[in-house]
């Protein structure tokens, strides 16, 4: 173990407590020149780590930065995030950075992810709130043997993962909304974008890019979405580690995935139908220059809402922006 290792393990013996630079130093037998040095890379690589004269070093409770390293420790699956781990301290959109990865030939798994991204991504160019600190922002190639039209339910599996994760870990009470939103008390706190390079009538590879508010507070969402948007911290009153869940959600994203290639799909979208909580709600679906009403008769496996509209016509919608009834005094 290298002895910035070494001494990150004994800060995190103490964390939230002082230790002092002699001690360290004569654990660890390095000098406490030595020492400070190591302090400053960890402060780079983002530990909050408070130093004082005649306290020493503290390794802050609320450290909890994101890296490679820090990922792969304990990380237990085959493939996802096990090799290759492009960790970014800043970039425009994690999902832009993976596109180009893939072209290039990055293998299935590759996972990148960023501390804070400047230009994060929703759908139809929608922005997404990355602050630094607070959230996951993660994407990840797949190359899987599909048709294009099969790729929603990469969507829907990726929902699927992110809920058990969050349900396992956090123990949220939460609902998936169609296709790509989790909500908690009907607030976002999570989505995912999808994005797809096909070659003639076959998928070339697929960008799943995944963002989750984590540790980010009230007063500090964005005007335009502080009543739209949640993090982990403000439904559970707690600071969530980040880490746990990115190892949780890429070890339940190798299972499910395993299953899907398998073309074991059923279990996938019962699970979702039963997180999703859609089906027989009247809603309304705001599609590209069009919105429909109507009740949700299903989602397909395909990913497909089947609506039924007023007239008894059903329609199959591919993808939208669904707002539930209630929402909308329709009933
Ligand atoms: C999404 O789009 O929900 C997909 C979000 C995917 C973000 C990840 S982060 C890693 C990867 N790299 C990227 O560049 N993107 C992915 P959509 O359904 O279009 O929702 C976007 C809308 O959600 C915005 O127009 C806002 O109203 C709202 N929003 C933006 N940031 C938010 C946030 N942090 N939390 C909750 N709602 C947010």
């Amino acid at each position: 173990m290298s002895t910035k290792d070494q001494l990150l393990l004994y800060l995190r013996k103490n964390q939230g407590n002082w230790v002092s630079g002699e001690l360290i130093s004569n654990n660890l037998s390095v000098s406490r020149a030595a020492i400070w040095k190591h302090i400053q890379k960890l402060k780079e690589e983002g530990y909050i780590i408070e130093s004082a004269p005649k306290k020493g070093y503290l390794l802050s409770k609320d450290s909890d930065p994101i890296t490679a390293d820090e990922i792969r420790k304990g990380l237990c699956t085959k493939v996802f995030g096990k090799q290759n781990i492009i960790y970014l301290k800043e970039t425009d959109s994690t999902n832009t950075r993976a596109k180009e990865l893939a072209a290039e030939g990055a293998p299935e798994g590759t996972l990148v992810i960023a501390e804070k991204q400047t230009k994060g991504r929703g759908r139809r160019g929608r922005n997404w709130f990355s602050p630094p600190g607070d959230g996951i922002y993660i994407s990840l190639i797949l190359r899987p043997a599909i048709s294009p039209g099969e790729t929603p339910r990469i969507t829907l599996m990726t929902a699927v993962v992110l809920a058990e994760a969050l349900i396992s870990l956090m123990k949220l009470k939460l609902s998936i909304k169609w296709p790509n939103d989790i909500l908690v008390n009907g607030k976002k706190l999570a989505g995912i974008l999808t994005e797809i390079s096909t070659e003639m009538d076959a998928v070339n590879y697929i960008v799943v890019g995944l963002g989750l508010n984590v540790n980010t507070r009230f007063e500090n969402f964005p005007q335009e979405i502080k009543k739209s948007a949640t993090s982990i911290l403000i439904e559970t009153g707690n600071r969530a580690p980040r880490i746990k869940l990115i190892q949780k959600c890429l070890k339940l994203y190798e299972q499910y995935y395993d299953m899907f290639k398998k073309n074991n799909f059923e279990p996938i979208m019962n699970r979702w139908r039963e997180l999703a909580d859609i089906i027989g709600k009247q809603i309304k679906v705001d599609v590209i220059g069009k919105t429909h009403i109507g009740e949700v008769v299903d989602v397909d496996n395909d990913g497909v809402l089947i609506l039924k509209d007023d007239q008894g016509m059903l329609q199959r919608i591919f993808s939208g922006d669904v707002t539930l009834a209630r929402q909308l005094n329709l009933n």
